[in-house]
Order: C-alpha cells, then sequence, then structure tokens
C-alpha cells in the first residue's frame, strides 16, 4: 500500500480510532502537540490560542446561559416587555405603581410548541436540548428603592447580566438620565426601550425619539442603542351595547416587541452570545418572517466563524506539526470538533461518532481535496517530514524554508477543512438531511462554488500573521 493510501486509510478507517476522538482527548492531543514541539514562546501563543479559543467555545456551547436585565422607574413597563419577550405573562404587571417589589428571574422557555416552517426544522433537535437558555431579569421601580439601595441593587444585577435594558415611556426625567449613567459604568451592552410608543401619535412619538436620541443620551448611547416598543398597547375597540348601539373600549393589544428582538439578537451576536439568542429566539411565539430571516443569517454567519476557527486551528497545527501522520490525525480531530461545534450552533444533537460518521461521508464525497490527495499532489510531505525532523522548527536558517513549505501545505490542509465545514453548514442548515440531491452532488455544487485561491492565501496571511513571521512574502516569492 502506498503511503498515501495509508493516510487515506488512516483518516477513514476510523472506526478504531474513534473511542479515541472525544473532544477532551482532542484537547489533551493536540496540547501534547504544542508542547511537544520545539516551538519559541511566540508561535506557541498563535497555536494555543487557538486551541483555547475552540476549546471556550465548545464549553460555551455546552453551558452557556444568558442574563437580560430590565431596569427603569415605576411603571414604566418594565415587567410588560420582559412579558412581551416571553410571549407568557410570567412577571406581574399592574397600572398601581410599584408592582414590583423585588428582583425576579424566569426562564425564557425553550422549544415551545408552536413552530412555523423554518423553526421546524430544528424543532426535534432542540426539545431535548438543554443547552443554552437566557434568564430574564425584572427590577423594581429605581425610584422605588431609596437612593443607597437601589444604586447597590441596580449595579448588583448589572454585574451579573449580559445585556442591560433600561425602559422608559416618553422624555426622559434627571433620574432616569442619571441611573441610565451609572448602569453605564457596568461596561454591559444597554439597549434603551421607548416603551408605550401606542400612547403618542406618530409625529410626537418621532419627536420625542429624536429628543431623547440627539439631545437626552447622546453622550450615553448610540443612536442603535435606543429602540421603540408596545410591550401593551391599548388598543381601541368596538364593542356592542346591551341595547345594540356600539361603543369604544380601549382594549390590551398585540405587542410590538420585534424591533426590541432583533436588536437584542444583534447584541447578542456581537457578544459571541447569539446561539443562546438564537435557540431561544427561535422558539419565542410570534417570531415573524424579518426575524427568522434574521436568525438565518446570523446563525450562517456564527457558523462561518465555527468553520474559520476550524480552518486557523487546522492550519496551525499543520504548520507547526512536523510529522505528517500526525497532521492528519490532529487535522480530523479539529475537523471532528468543528462538526461537533456547528453541529450543536444548528441545535443538532451528534455524538461523536456521528460526527466521525459525517466526515467520513464527507471525505469520500469530497474526493478531489483529502488528505492523500493533498499530500500527494503537492509532493510536500517527504520535505515537509525531512525538515521538519531534521532540525527543530526554531532552528534559525533552515526556518524559512520549511515555513514556506508548512505554510502552503497548512493552507491546503486549512482549505479542505473549510470546504468540510461549509458542507457541514449546509448538511444542517437542511435539517442533518442532504436533501434530494445525492450527498456527492450537494459537496460537489458546495467545492465548485469556493474561491480556492482566495481562501488559501487568507488563509496564509492569517497564519504569516499569526506566527509573526517576517519577510516571508519576500521568500515565497523567490
Ligand atoms: N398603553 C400602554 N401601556 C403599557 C405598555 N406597557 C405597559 N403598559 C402598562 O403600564 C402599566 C405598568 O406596567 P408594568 O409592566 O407593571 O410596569 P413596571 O415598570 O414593571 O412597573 P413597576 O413594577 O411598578 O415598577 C401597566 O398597567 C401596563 O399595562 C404599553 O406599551 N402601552
Ligand atoms: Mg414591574
Amino acid at each position: 500500500m502506498s503511503l498515501d493510501r495509508e493516510l487515506d486509510q488512516t483518516i477513514l478507517g476510523f472506526a478504531d480510532i474513534q473511542a479515541e476522538l472525544n473532544i477532551c482527548k482532542a484537547k489533551d492531543a493536540l496540547k501534547e502537540i504544542v508542547t511537544n514541539l520545539d516551538l519559541t514562546p511566540e508561535e506557541k501563543v498563535g497555536l494555543d490560542s487557538e486551541i483555547s479559543g475552540l476549546e471556550s467555545m465548545l464549553e460555551k456551547l455546552e453551558k452557556a446561559s444568558v442574563y437580560i436585565a430590565v431596569f427603569g422607574m415605576v411603571g414604566r413597563g418594565k415587567s410588560s416587555l420582559l412579558n412581551a419577550l416571553l410571549g407568557e405573562k410570567l412577571f406581574e404587571t399592574g397600572p398601581i405603581h410599584g408592582v414590583t417589589k423585588t428582583t425576579k428571574v424566569r426562564q425564557w422557555q425553550l422549544g415551545r410548541d408552536n413552530s412555523t416552517h423554518i423553526e421546524s426544522l430544528f424543532t426535534n433537535s432542540l426539545t431535548s436540548d438543554k443547552l443554552s437558555q437566557v434568564e430574564l431579569i425584572d427590577t423594581p421601580g429605581i425610584d422605588e428603592v431609596d437612593g443607597k439601595t437601589r444604586e447597590l441593587m441596580a449595579r448588583q444585577v448589572a454585574k451579573q447580566a449580559d445585556l442591560l435594558l433600561f425602559a422608559v415611556a416618553g422624555d426622559i426625567t434627571q433620574v432616569e438620565y442619571e441611573a441610565l449613567s451609572s448602569l453605564r459604568d457596568a461596561g454591559k451592552p444597554i439597549l434603551l426601550v421607548f416603551n408605550k410608543i401606542d400612547q403618542y401619535p406618530e409625529a410626537d412619538r418621532l419627536a420625542i425619539y429624536n429628543k431623547i436620541r440627539d439631545e437626552r443620551v447622546r453622550e450615553l448611547l448610540s443612536p442603535d442603542e435606543i429602540v421603540m416598543a408596545a410591550a401593551s398597547p391599548l388598543v381601541a375597540k368596538a364593542v356592542q351595547r346591551s341595547d345594540g348601539s356600539l361603543k369604544v373600549e380601549m382594549v390590551r393589544g398585540k405587542p410590538q416587541v420585534e424591533d426590541l428582538k432583533l436588536k437584542i439578537l444583534e447584541i447578542l451576536d456581537r457578544e459571541g452570545k447569539s446561539l443562546v439568542a438564537l435557540n431561544s429566539m427561535l422558539y419565542a411565539d410570534d417570531v415573524n418572517e424579518q426575524l427568522v430571516r434574521r436568525k438565518m443569517e446570523i446563525r450562517s454567519q456564527s457558523a462561518d466563524g465555527v468553520i474559520w476557527k476550524g480552518v486557523m486551528t487546522k492550519a496551525m497545527a499543520i504548520a507547526l506539526n512536523p510529522v505528517t501522520v500526525l497532521d492528519l490525525i490532529s487535522g480530523a480531530i479539529i475537523d471532528v470538533a468543528m462538526i461537533l461545534t456547528l453541529s450543536k450552533l444548528y441545535g443538532i444533537e451528534m455524538s461523536q461518532s456521528g460526527a466521525v460518521d459525517l466526515l467520513q461521508k464527507i471525505a469520500i464525497s469530497m474526493g478531489g481535496i483529502t488528505a492523500s490527495e493533498l499530500i500527494a499532489n503537492l509532493g510536500l510531505s517527504s520535505v515537509k517530514g525531512l525538515l521538519g525532523l531534521a532540525t527543530p522548527v526554531t532552528a534559525g536558517l533552515s526556518l524559512a524554508p520549511y515555513l514556506s513549505v508548512a505554510v502552503t501545505q497548512a493552507a491546503v490542509g486549512g482549505l479542505s477543512s473549510y470546504g468540510i465545514g461549509q458542507i457541514t453548514k449546509t448538511y444542517l442548515a437542511n435539517g442533518a438531511s442532504w436533501g434530494e440531491e445525492s450527498p456527492k452532488a450537494v459537496v460537489n455544487n458546495i467545492l465548485v462554488s469556493l474561491d480556492e485561491n482566495s481562501i488559501m492565501s487568507r488563509i496564509k496571511d492569517e497564519l504569516i500573521n499569526k506566527l509573526k513571521i517576517k519577510d516571508f512574502s519576500q521568500n515565497q516569492q523567490q
């Protein structure tokens, strides 16, 4: 059997090493590779941070919990806003000021049984998913408790929260400004929610909004941190009197909190908490189309982030690892970790052996850039192996040719992970199915659509940057 075939077997004949492939061991294996390499501290930092990045991502996915707290003066609709987000009246509300006396927490329930078409794609997998949750924290009005206690309470809650909402119901007062300003000090993302907009005619509402934005909170908040809502709007309804005549009555209408939901989602995404947000929002009621589309976009962006992380981890491992066979094994471990991470992102339960199977299937369908091809076509393995084994990576003079080979090889390895990642993403987005077509056709379509050159040069650039290889581009051109 040729060496290339043997290597392919190593990758594809995973049955034997499946047992080894749990995430912990993968991490250990990667760490060991790093430790055993004769690397400069600088090089180590690069690889270490990649590995721990992937690690912490996995951990976060495993036990992520996000806290969103609402603040504001009494009666501004804090509890109503949270209820509107929940789609359920879990927090007590009422016209008398000071309804909420103490801080209360409720979980934003997942897995509600009111799925729309797109939601149902994920339903099976998510209902049993204890992964991520969003906790909503309601607080008493800031003018309900005395100054010192208020300050202390607010600060404590703000410290635990990942996102702060501040509810107002019109132009903001001095007390509100001061509270907002001290909350800003907590260093958490804040949304100022202008609630009860149904109480103002359109023109007034805009005037107030503009005033808040341009005059009141200019120094504290950027315009996109302000959002309008009506948590519990009053709407006119015609009702029939007993004598048959009609009268108009004000009743509670449907909450308008879509903009708020979108903003929350955007912020959590920016803070690297999108997964959690996605899962919950996906199952919150009244998810409108816009929200669903945005969620799909964000999910896709997060997936691309995960893929890129996998790509660079793989590229780094290959670039810094002088033993080709190990490259492939650790490379496969990284791919498996990437697949598992993506499956969690898409809320699709997948065991490690499931991930290995999927990788195997993809690798077979990919053909073109499987491991053996990557080594054989470039004819780099021996060069790299020789250089890598003969001299420590850091041995001055030999570094440049080694790196030039290593970086190219790493980029090819990274490219294959990129392909694997994109294919996995498509598969998962389709509800863990290849759809109408054969896996091979799906894989081919995706591979054809990849701009290999630009992906490879992006990997190389980032790699060179990470390894802090100076003058490398000159070497490469010679
Ligand atoms: N018209 C209108 N009324 C609202 C809206 N949101 C809340 N309300 C009403 O405002 C009153 C106060 O709402 P809550 O949610 O209890 O306000 P809160 O800020 O939690 O009040 P405290 O707990 O007392 O500090 C209730 O009667 C709500 O029905 C809204 O968007 N429009
Ligand atoms: Mg309340």
